[in-house]
C-alpha cells in the first residue's frame, strides 16, 4: 500500500512511463468524482508522454444531463473509449488504473482484466474480498474524494492544472464532500483554495450540487405521489405491508435506476412498510423494479418468481414491457412468494447491508 502522496505521485510517474499505454477506469454508473480524477489521470499520463484512454461504458440515457456534458467535453482531449475498444487497444505492457473504485464487480472491464500487465488503485472506498489485485495502491479512507487526492498529485508534482480539468476535480470535490459536509479535512479546504486559485469556476460545481437537489426533488414527487399501499394477510400472522411506487400520472416517465433504488429506500426507511418497490422506465420499453425490505419479506424470493435477482433485502429486475401497470400487478400478487412464515423454527436472517 502506497502511503503519502509524494509516494503516490512518483508511483504513477514510473507505472505510466513503464507501460505501453495507460487505460484509466471509474465505477459504474459514473458521477463527476469518478469522471474527473480519470481525466486528470489520462491527462498526467499525457504529461508524461503516454497514449492514455478513459474507459466509460454507459449508454448515455443513464447519465445526467451535466456529466454528460463534461464526458462529451472530455471525449476528444483526453480520449474517452468504450470497452470495446479498450478490449481492441489493451495488451500486457499495458497499465490499467482504477480510480474512486476498487472491487471488480464495480467496474466494466472486470472481466478483462487479464488483458493488461499492471493495475493500479486510487480511491477513497474501503477494500473488500473483490478488491482487484493491484500492482500498487493508494486508497485513502480519510480523502473526501478521488477528485481530492489527484488535485494533491499534481501539486506534489508541481504539475499545472489545465482549466477544464481544475474545473471537474472542484466539482468533484464539491459533489463527493456534499458541500464540505462529509469526510471533509482541511486538505479538503486547501484543495478546494488550490484549484480556485488555479482558476476553476465555482458555479460548475454548484451545478452538479443543484443537480443532487433536481434528483432529490424527482425521488420525493415520486414517492409521494406515486406510492399505493397494499396489506397481505399471511394466516394468523401479523399483516405485511407492502408499497408500490410507480409514476402513476405519466408511466412513461423515464428514470435513471439509481432514482429508482432511491425511491425503494425511502419506502423501506418509512415505519411500518415491511417491503416497498419503485418501478419505472428506464428507457422506452424497459421497466426496472427496485425491491427492498425488512425481516419479513424475502425480495430476492419475489423478485426471482418475477425473473429478476438479488439477495433477501435488496432485489430487483429488468423488464421488457410497455404495460406497466400489468407488471405492477403481477408483482402485487408475487409477493407472497416472499414473504417469510414467522412460527417457523429457522434463525432468523441476518440482516443484509447494503451500500451503494
Ligand atoms: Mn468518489
Amino acid at each position: 500500500m502506497i502511503e503519502g502522496i509524494k509516494e503516490l505521485r512518483e508511483k504513477l510517474e514510473s507505472e505510466i512511463k513503464e507501460a505501453s499505454k495507460v487505460f484509466v477506469i471509474g465505477h459504474n454508473d459514473p458521477d463527476i468524482d469518478s469522471v474527473a480524477s480519470a481525466v486528470a489521470l489520462a491527462y498526467l499520463a499525457q504529461t508524461y508522454g503516454k497514449e492514455a484512454y478513459v474507459v466509460i461504458e454507459e449508454d448515455d440515457i443513464k447519465i445526467e444531463s451535466r456529466l454528460k456534458a463534461v464526458i462529451d467535453q472530455c471525449k476528444e482531449p483526453y480520449h474517452i473509449i468504450r470497452k470495446r475498444d479498450y478490449l481492441d487497444l489493451a495488451d500486457k505492457k499495458s497499465l490499467l488504473i482504477l480510480t474512486d473504485v476498487n472491487k471488480q464487480e464495480r467496474i466494466r472491464v472486470g472481466d478483462s482484466l487479464d488483458r493488461i500487465g499492471r493495475t493500479m488503485i486510487i480511491d477513497h472506498h474501503n477494500e473488500g474480498e473483490t478488491t482487484v489485485p493491484a500492482s500498487e495502491k493508494y486508497i485513502s479512507l480519510a480523502a473526501s474524494s478521488a477528485s481530492e487526492i489527484m488535485t494533491r498529485v499534481f501539486l506534489n508534482g508541481k504539475i499545472p492544472i489545465p482549466k477544464d480539468i481544475a474545473n471537474y476535480l472542484l466539482a468533484g470535490i464539491y459533489v463527493d464532500s456534499k458541500n464540505f459536509e462529509f469526510n471533509t479535512t482541511e486538505t479538503t479546504h486547501e484543495m478546494r483554495k488550490k484549484l480556485l486559485k488555479m482558476g476553476a469556476n465555482p458555479e460548475l460545481a454548484n451545478d452538479f450540487l443543484k443537480e443532487e437537489f433536481e434528483t432529490y426533488c424527482r425521488v420525493k414527487d415520486l414517492v409521494i405521489n406515486g406510492t399505493i399501499f397494499k396489506k397481505y394477510f399471511d394466516s394468523i400472522q401479523a399483516p405485511v405491508n407492502a408499497a408500490f411506487t410507480l409514476n402513476r400520472k405519466k408511466p412513461k416517465q423515464i428514470y435513471l435506476k439509481d432514482d429508482l433504488a432511491k425511491a425503494a429506500n425511502d419506502l423501506i426507511s418509512l415505519s411500518g412498510v415491511n417491503v416497498g418497490f419503485a418501478i419505472g422506465y428506464v428507457e422506452p420499453g424497459v421497466i426496472n423494479i427496485s425491491a427492498r425490505s425488512g425481516k419479513r419479506v424475502n425480495v430476492e424470493a419475489v423478485m426471482d418468481a418475477m425473473g429478476g435477482g438479488g439477495n433477501a433485502q435488496l432485489a430487483g429486475g429488468r423488464f421488457t414491457t410497455d404495460d406497466i401497470f400489468a407488471l405492477e400487478n403481477e408483482l402485487m400478487g408475487k409477493v407472497p412468494c416472499g414473504i417469510i412464515e414467522e412460527d417457523q423454527d429457522t434463525p432468523p436472517q441476518m440482516e443484509k447491508t447494503s451500500k451503494k
